[in-house]
């Protein structure tokens, strides 16, 4: 298996990104299928992409994949706290999402404090090396896929107690919160149409080993089935 992954921006500023891992005779769909999401986006015009290509030398974990829950009504604040999380950390969190700089990948917050813990800076952690191969000929789009991958992997570890998303694509509204426990939440109308407010905030618990999570999110390869 490879790893793929793609990054794109327009002076230096995140535009758009993807990763996933597939067998050697995908490579070339995976790559065209990336720069497609990445040159014409609806975050606008790229002036730097990259792709990258990486063999997987390290044996996969698999990891089943967290239920999609669809309720239309779902509340942020009564999901958030029933998974341990405060409601102090949720406001910090919203703060991170709701501001005016671009992230590349997730900001890891304490879920008693909402003290920032990991010091990625304005990267943050990127989770990568993941494939959700039991789906793909599935009806869900690749961007709910690639949410439920991605929250797969972020909930999976001890010490994790939820994640939060919003995407920074301008016209895209709908949110999740999930944890382990209670599974993947779509939350509707998250943000605005029209602003790049977005990201992803992983709440976990103080004692949580970072350089551990770190690893598993960005390094060990994912294989997530249904
Ligand atoms: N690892 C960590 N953080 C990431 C990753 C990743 N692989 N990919 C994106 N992010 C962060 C980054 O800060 C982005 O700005 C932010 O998340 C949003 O990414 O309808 O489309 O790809 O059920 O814009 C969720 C709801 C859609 C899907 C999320 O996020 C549904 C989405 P986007
Ligand atoms: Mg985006």
């Amino acid at each position: 298996m490879y790893s793929i992954k793609m990054r794109a921006s327009y002076q230096q500023n995140h535009i758009s990104g993807g990763e996933t891992m597939c067998e050697a005779e995908n490579i070339a769909a995976t790559i065209q299928r990336f720069f497609e999401k990445g040159f014409y986006h609806e975050n606008g015009e790229v002036d730097f992409l990259n792709l990258k290509i990486e063999k997987i030398t390290q044996p996969l974990t698999h990891l089943h994949s967290l239920v999609r829950h669809n309720e239309v009504k779902t509340n942020l604040e009564d999901i958030v706290a029933q998974s341990n999380v405060s409601s102090l950390a949720l406001k910090k969190g919203l703060s991170y999402i709701f501001n005016d700089v671009l992230y590349t990948g997730a900001i890891i917050l304490s879920a008693q404090s909402g003290k920032r813990l990991d010091t990625t800076g304005q990267r943050g952690v990127r989770v990568t090396n993941f494939s959700f191969p039991s789906i793909h000929s599935s009806e869900l789009s690749e961007r709910i896929k690639d949410a439920i991958s991605i929250a797969t992997c972020t909930t999976h570890f001890k010490g994790v107690y939820g994640e939060l998303c919003v995407s920074d694509d301008v016209h895209y509204t709908t949110g999740y919160y999930a944890t382990k426990q209670l599974g993947y939440h779509r939350i509707f109308n998250i943000k605005e149409a029209g602003t790049r407010h977005g990201g992803r905030i992983i709440f976990v618990d103080d004692n949580l080993n970072m350089s551990d999570y770190i690893h598993f999110l960005e390094c060990t390869p994912k294989r997530i089935f249904a």
